[in-house]
């Protein structure tokens, strides 16, 4: 008969074993920055706005949403994946402040999704 103390033990190491097998699932690519940088004030319409990852990521969404509603972009959200996802305005962009809204799946599957803010001044 096992006493609770040999329980507690196989317990743990069955414990530690999962985790080890579990750990490189849980990875998956992050955030690097982005650009404009969260939170920042740029003067007049930015060249690009974008994100950067540290892997791979397949941008499915990407949105920047300003005082007029959602900007006109010149590139659509590809179905490569990539570690800098850019786009450019296609137009110039009103002063104000801007939200952009991103989703994307990671390499192990996982759906990523964030949102930055920056603002436009004249
Ligand atoms: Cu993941």
């Amino acid at each position: 008969m096992m006493t609770i103390r040999t329980r507690n033990t196989l317990r743990s190491a069955l414990a530690a074993l999962l985790l080890a097998f579990a750990a490189p699932l849980m990875a998956h690519e992050g955030e690097m920055g982005q650009v404009p940088e969260d939170g920042s004030t740029v003067q007049g319409t930015p060249e690009e706005i974008g994100i950067h990852f540290d892997g791979a990521m397949r941008i499915t969404q990407f949105d920047v949403i300003g005082p007029q509603g959602r900007v006109s972009l010149e590139n659509e959200p590809g179905s490569d994946p990539t570690e800098e996802y850019h786009v450019k305005p296609a137009g110039s962009m009103e002063p104000g402040n801007y939200e952009v809204r991103w989703r994307g799946l990671a390499r192990d599957g996982h759906m990523m999704s964030g949102t930055f803010r920056f603002t436009v001044e004249d």
